[in-house]
C-alpha cells in the first residue's frame, strides 16, 4: 500500500491507521505543487490528499479510505466489524468528521476561497470559528464518560480526531477548552504509532503533554 499524504492535514489520520495495521506500508508526501501535478489528478482528480494505492486500485477521499483499511485489515481492529452493532457509530462520526469538522476548517485555513472580497475574509473566519466551536462542543458532549469515539477502543475515527483537534490548539477557544477531547488527544500522542507518524512527517504534536 502507498499513501499519499502531506505533514500536519488530514491524511496524518490515514498515516496513523497504516501504523496501527502494522504492515508494510509506502508514504510519499506531497506538496502545494504536486498535488496538482497531472499525474498526481489521475489519481485524485480533486488535487488534495489522502489518497491511497493498493495495488492497481487508487482510492481518493478520508472517509473512504479508512472504511476500506479497517475491512481489508479487520485483524488490526482499527474499527468495528460490518455486522457489530457499533458499526453504524462508526459511519455517523467518521461521516461528522470527514463532512462537516473538516470543512469547517477550510473556512479558517483558506477563506480567499470563500470570498470574492478580499475585505471579506476575517468575517469567514470568524464565522469558521463559531461553526468549529460548535462541532468540537458536540464532539466533547460526546465523549464524555467515554474512552474513545466509538465503542471501547480506539478507532480511525479517533486517528481523524487526532488532525482536526490539534489544529484547533491554534484557535482563540484552543482544544484543551474541551477537556474531554484534549484528554483523547493526549492519549494519541502518546501512542507509539502516532509519535512515529510524526517522525516520519518531520512534525511536532500540537499536545502540551508537559500541561
Ligand atoms: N474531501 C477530501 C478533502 C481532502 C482535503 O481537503 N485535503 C486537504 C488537506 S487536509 C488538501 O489536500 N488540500 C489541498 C487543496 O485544497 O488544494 C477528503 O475527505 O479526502
Amino acid at each position: 500500500m502507498k499513501l499519499y499524504s502531506a505533514p500536519g492535514t488530514c491524511s496524518t489520520a490515514m498515516h496513523i491507521a497504516l501504523e496501527w495495521i502494522g504492515k508494510p506500508y509506502e508514504v510519499e508526501h506531497l506538496d502545494h505543487v504536486a498535488k496538482k501535478a497531472p499525474g498526481y489528478l489521475e489519481l485524485n482528480p480533486s488535487g488534495v490528499v489522502p489518497t491511497l494505492v493498493d495495488g492497481d486500485m487508487a482510492l481518493p477521499e478520508g472517509m473512504a479510505i479508512l472504511l476500506y483499511l479497517v475491512d481489508q485489515h479487520s485483524d488490526a481492529k482499527i474499527g468495528p466489524a460490518l455486522d457489530s452493532a457499533e458499526r453504524k457509530d462508526l459511519h455517523r462520526w467518521l461521516a461528522y468528521l470527514t463532512g462537516t469538522l473538516h470543512p469547517y476548517f477550510w473556512l479558517h485555513f483558506t477563506p480567499m476561497r470563500f470570498t470574492s472580497d478580499p475585505e471579506g475574509q476575517a468575517a469567514v473566519q470568524a464565522a469558521s470559528h463559531i461553526l468549529i466551536d460548535k462541532a468540537l462542543t458536540q464532539i466533547d458532549q460526546h465523549l464524555e464518560g467515554r474512552n474513545w469515539m466509538v465503542g471501547d477502543r480506539k478507532s480511525v475515527a479517533d486517528a481523524f480526531l487526532y488532525p482536526m483537534a490539534s489544529w484547533g490548539y491554534d484557535l482563540d477557544k484552543p482544544t484543551n477548552a474541551y477537556p474531554n477531547i484534549d484528554r483523547v488527544l493526549r492519549k494519541l500522542a502518546s501512542d507509539p504509532a502516532v509519535r512515529k507518524v510524526h517522525e516520519r512527517q518531520g512534525t511536532a504534536t500540537r499536545v502540551d503533554l508537559a500541561a
